[in-house]
């Protein structure tokens, strides 16, 4: 890749589902209902209800951050600006929470660690496209002890949200996510 796009980016496109060039509370809604209908979890269990309040808030932080709603849509500028604007603010907390709603729906065996097989899992989950599951995993495994901690897990991500290296860490993961 020679003109890759900022991470920001790329979240933008996968979320953008229906490719109208927004995203929107649909979008967000709809990426939480992919992880909760791949790992098979209980609609009404608190770890379905923690990961669509979360993924509704971060939907919210973003709309807050935008001078004019536009009715509810949100624009791929926009969408990196917020992102940018939110990690910097006492919201990135309430995104990291977000973030470890997604690492609990992933850890399928509640045992505190996403395994190589979870995460797999999880990718193909939010249908990321192309990507290398274990160079990936081996990415956000940073102590290389076999296991994605939830620390390992957000500090990846908080890589990720600041960083317009399309080539992090966190940037091959969570574009999709
Ligand atoms: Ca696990
Ligand atoms: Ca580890």
């Amino acid at each position: 890749m020679t003109s890759s796009p900022s991470s920001a980016e790329q979240a933008f496109h996968h979320l953008d589902g229906d490719r109208d060039g927004y995203v929107t509370r649909q979008d967000f809604e709809r990426m939480a209902r992919m992880i909760i209908d791949a790992f098979g979890i209980d609609d009404s269990s608190p770890k379905a209800v923690v990961l669509r309040e979360g993924y509704r808030r971060t939907f919210e932080l973003v709309l807050a951050e935008m001078a004019t709603h536009r009715g509810g849509r949100v624009g791929p500028d926009e969408f990196t600006s917020a992102m940018v604007a939110l990690s910097e603010k006492e919201s990135a907390a309430e995104l990291r929470g977000v973030c470890a709603a997604e690492f609990a729906a992933a850890d399928q065996d509640d045992d505190g660690v996403i395994t190589r097989t979870e995460f797999a899992h999880l990718l193909s989950a939010v249908g990321q496209p192309s990507c290398d599951v274990d160079a990936a995993f081996d990415a956000l495994d940073r102590d290389r002890d076999g296991w994605i901690t939830r620390a390992e897990y957000v500090a990846a991500w908080e890589d990720y949200l600041v960083s317009d290296n399309p080539d992090s860490a966190g940037a091959r993961v969570f574009a999709g996510l």
